[in-house]
């Protein structure tokens, strides 16, 4: 197991190469194995799985729920031991992309199973628990859920109210109710995350893991109705005084809130290839429609301002493809830290799919917004993306505090050694830090195809940037910087564009020492796109780091809280 984290790297300014070059490699074996997989899909797709209909009833059909249990795809993410597939994270992750492509609620049903689902006990189960649970999920005779969310903890996760007493045995008596869980009316199998400590105000409240019955007294309300993602089931799910035996704890008493964390970050990896998936489709329609429809005289393809869509969507798409495969290829190599790469992933993802479905609709025209089309739906589809999983707002909070965690401890521990105060950290070097860290990293690019020699400057240079934009700002605010979100925002949006360059630079590197120059044509010019257009975006970034209206926008905002709202009218 490796313990670095390219992007933790990052935040030191300093590059680990080695995670992300040479672009992974999948075996010859596993991309056998996943051409005949994602032709299956498609075939059953197409012939089973009726997309609008499922929009319409809310529901996916059981005898396509049955199909799904006998070709086995509840399990691919299950250990072959166990009875799955064993699928790698990127095979996996490329199955999913194919799934969500063609329909958003059935892939999300697998998705919910066994990302996140029956994710915990892939990684934290013991054999006994394993051997117990994971042949019936992986055959799909049991469906699992994640039930981590409450009315009162969404983004606070840790805010949980539900409440496990132990009692004299070793059981444990569960209490609490748990929202907008997906698979909620179908699971048989819950992963619950619940309070094993009395309240207390001083103290972080221990939160344990549990791996739960339906058949132990768990209950679930009616189907919650939706916006889209409409076959998906999502319901409440009541504990009431359900009794869960202690074998039934999942990892350590007391650390369950550490394995939803880490449970969450394969699910966001998961999520960021569903919406390649579905970005994918969109290309193929909006292409579709732009040699189809006419107007002027010609196909609206010819126009300019069309083709300045496509190819932004291209590169987008691109370095998504890029990021997402980059991160399941470390994870496949047996990195274990990927908190902050699988959290730029999802936040990336969800916004790019977010833009491509708003432009496919938008060259679609009028069309696109009939019910008749599908765009509409797909539309509605994408839109939960930005907010499951971790809302686009903490995990951005997350991507920058989590990034400066290192640094931040470094300069801390560093200071306190001198017996200096952060402030007089200044006196040392550098150079000081990076020797005292010890890392085999660089501060440049050095494996890169030297046609990308103009995308790797811009990514050093700002590397560079983000290592020093960190360390001036924990300098100047250690202990305040989990409040500033601006700050927060803007380093998250750099690393996110970073992780994007290195991510294309490696492929497109990949590219061109198998196909030479002219064979890797079209990747060169994606990449080339997406790093002119990272470049304007970190270069303002950096810019906002010094003149930026933070303080003025605040006001704005608690001056419309006290007014309820707009105040003017011009009547
Ligand atoms: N991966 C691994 N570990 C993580 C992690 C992640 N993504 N996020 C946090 N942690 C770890 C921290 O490193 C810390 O570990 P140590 O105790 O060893 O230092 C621990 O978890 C606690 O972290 P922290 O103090 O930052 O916890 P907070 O309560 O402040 O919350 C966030 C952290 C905001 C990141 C968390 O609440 C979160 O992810 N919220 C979103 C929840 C979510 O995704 N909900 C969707 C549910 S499913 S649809």
């Amino acid at each position: 197991m490796r313990e670095q984290s390219f992007m933790k790297s990052l935040f030191f300014g300093s590059i680990d190469e080695g995670l992300a070059f040479p672009w992974p490699e999948t075996e010859r074996a596993e991309v056998d194995r996943l051409h005949v997989l994602v032709d299956a899909v498609r075939r059953f797709f197409e012939l089973r799985v009726d997309s609008k209909e499922i929009d319409r009833q809310a529901q996916i059909p059981g005898e396509v729920l049955a199909s799904l249990r006998e070709l086995g795809w509840f399990g691919m993410a299950i250990p072959q031991a166990f009875g799955g597939m064993g699928l790698t994270n990127t095979g996996y992750a490329r199955v999913t992309q194919e799934m969500t492509g063609l329909d958003s609620s059935v892939a999300l049903t697998l998705r919910a199973h066994q990302s996140i689902g029956a994710r915990g006990l892939v990684l934290f189960g013991t054999d006994e628990q394993k051997s117990r649970y994971l042949p019936r999920l992986a055959r799909g005779d049991d469906i699992a859920a994640f039930a981590l969310t409450e009315p009162g903890a969404g983004s606070d996760a840790a805010a949980i109210q539900t409440h496990a007493e132990r009692r004299e045995d070793g059981s444990y008596l569960l209490n609490g109710t748990k929202t907008w869980i997906t698979n909620g009316g179908l699971a048989d199998v819950f992963t619950v995350f619940a309070r094993t400590s009395r309240p207390d105000a001083d103290a972080k409240p221990k939160i344990t893991a549990f791996i739960v019955e339906r058949g132990w007294g768990v209950q679930n309300g009616p189907p919650q109705d939706k916006l889209g993602i409409r076959g998906t089931s999502t319901t409440e799910v009541i504990f009431k005084d359900v009794r869960v035996p202690a074998g039934n704890v999942l990892g350590e008493p007391g650390r369950g809130f550490k394995v939803a964390m880490q449970v969450l970050d394969s699910g966001r990896l998961a999520l960021a290839s569903g919406c390649l998936g579905l970005s994918k489709r969109l290309l193929k329609m909006a292409v579709e429609r732009c040699k189809e429809r006419r107007a002027f005289g010609r196909s609206i393809g010819e126009f300019g301002l069309i083709k300045d869509k496509i190819a932004t969507m291209m590169a987008d798409t691109w370095a998504l493809e890029c990021m997402t495969y980059l991160t399941t290829g470390m994870t496949d190599a047996g990195v274990e830290d990927f908190s902050i790469e699988s959290a730029i992933c999802k936040v990336y993802a969800s916004e790019t799919c977010w833009r491509v479905v708003n432009e496919t609709l938008q060259i679609a025209g009028a069309v696109g917004y009939m019910a008749d089309f599908p765009y509409e739906r797909l539309l509605r589809d994408a839109r939960i993306n930005l907010v499951f999983e971790g809302t686009n707002e903490i995990l951005r909070a997350f991507i920058a505090l989590g990034g400066m965690q290192g640094p931040g401890r470094e300069l801390a521990d560093v200071a306190r050694a001198m017996r200096e105060p952060i402030k007089g950290f200044g006196l040392l070097s550098d150079f000081a830090i990076r020797k005292a860290r010890g890392a085999l990293v660089r501060e440049r690019l050095t494996r890169h195809h030297a046609t990308l020699a103009r995308e790797a400057a811009i990514f050093d240079e700002y590397v560079q940037e983000l290592g020093r934009g960190v360390e001036s700002v924990l300098r100047r605010h250690l202990s305040d910087i989990a409040e500033m979100q601006y700050t927060q925002k803007r380093t998250a949006n750099m690393a996110i564009n970073l992780y994007g360059l290195a991510a294309c630079i490696s492929r497109t590197t990949r590219a061109i020492e198998r196909r030479g120059e002219e064979g890797a044509r079209r990747e060169i010019d994606l990449t080339s796109i997406f790093a002119s257009s990272a470049e304007r975006r970190l270069a303002h970034l950096v810019a906002a780091i010094a003149k930026n209206d933070d303080e003025l926008r605040k006001e704005v905002a608690t001056r419309a809280y006290a007014d309820g709202g707009y105040p003017f009218d011009v009547l």
